[in-house]
Order: structure tokens, then C-alpha cells, then sequence
């Protein structure tokens, strides 16, 4: 039996229907046929992280279990991006869709086009808080533990948004 690894991938949107964008890539990425496991995080409204001014967005988090590799599922992550019409061209700017492997069982990887956990994990309330959520006793490969990097940064702008998670 193959050995499956469990990984975490930050879901988030403000344009073109967030809430339609994220139950959409739920169910793609529940479809697929290497994951497993498909388990949500409450969602949350959550301020934009960036430059200029851009509508609120829609932050979730999904827990998976799947055979992929990290390249392998990040491929598969760009997949489901673009079949919802991600397009890629403003840094930072507003998204129809945007799937974010955060963590890869306890895997530290960087390459060109990969960097695992995402960079940005400990600094953002809206990746946190869902985590926390989801796995309250979860750390990052350094040892450093979601629930004290979430203490240390500030997600007052986070609202929770009203869905029917239970059927992820
Ligand atoms: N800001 C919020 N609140 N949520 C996101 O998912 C998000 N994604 C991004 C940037 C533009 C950095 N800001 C964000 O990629």
C-alpha cells in the first residue's frame, strides 16, 4: 500500500464569486484521484494582504491526504487554477483563485518553483487561524508551533463566513 502524506493547502479568492470559487476547487480538489481526505477549514473573510486596494477576500484551508509528490500536487493545484480562469499577472494582486500548498507532512523543499512550508505561512493570520483550526497541535518542520505563530500575528480583520463545510 502506498505510504500517503498529508498536506495542507491554503484556498483563497476575491473575485468572480469567492464563495462559488472555493467550493469549486473543494470539489476538484476532493475529485481527484491521488487525494483523499478532503477535510475544510471554516472559512473566513479576510482583508487583503498587499498593495493597493482590492475587495476583501475569501481564505480557507483544505487537510489531504494524497500519493502525490509536492510537484506533483502543485501541478495538479495549477490545474484546477486555471480551469476556474486564474490568470497570472499582477504580484499580489486580486485572484479568482489561488491554491497554496502550505505543508507537505513535516517536508522541507525549495526549488525554482517550490518552496515548502510557504514562505509567508508564519505571517498570515488568514493561513493561520484556518490551520489552527484544523490541526490545533500542528507545527512547522522547524518545530515552531501554527497555534504560537498565530498568538504572535494579528487576524483581527478575519470574519467567519457562513458555509456548509460538512459536505467537504
Ligand atoms: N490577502 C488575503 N487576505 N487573502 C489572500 O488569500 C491573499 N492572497 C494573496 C495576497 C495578494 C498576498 N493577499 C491576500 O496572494
Amino acid at each position: 500500500m502506498t505510504k500517503l502524506a498529508q498536506a495542507y493547502i491554503g484556498l483563497g479568492s476575491n473575485l468572480d464569486s469567492p464563495a462559488d470559487q472555493l467550493g469549486r476547487a473543494l470539489t476538484a480538489i476532493a475529485n481527484h484521484d491521488a487525494i483523499q481526505q478532503v477535510q475544510s477549514s471554516p472559512w473566513y473573510q479576510s482583508r487583503a494582504v498587499g498593495p493597493g486596494e482590492q475587495p476583501d477576500y475569501l481564505n480557507a484551508v483544505a487537510k489531504i491526504s494524497t500519493s502525490l509528490s509536492p510537484g506533483a500536487l502543485l501541478t495538479a493545484l495549477q490545474t484546477i487554477e486555471n480551469h476556474q480562469g486564474r490568470t497570472r499577472s499582477v504580484r499580489w494582486g486580486a485572484r479568482t483563485l489561488d491554491l497554496d500548498i502550505l505543508l507537505y507532512d513535516q517536508l522541507v523543499v525549495s526549488t525554482d518553483v517550490l518552496t515548502i512550508p510557504h514562505p509567508e505561512i508564519r505571517y498570515r493570520g488568514f493561513v493561520l487561524k484556518p490551520l489552527a483550526d484544523l490541526s490545533p497541535e500542528l507545527c512547522l518542520p522547524n518545530g515552531e508551533s501554527i497555534a504560537q505563530c498565530l498568538l504572535e500575528c494579528d487576524s483581527s480583520d478575519l470574519v467567519p463566513f457562513q458555509t456548509n463545510v460538512d459536505c467537504y
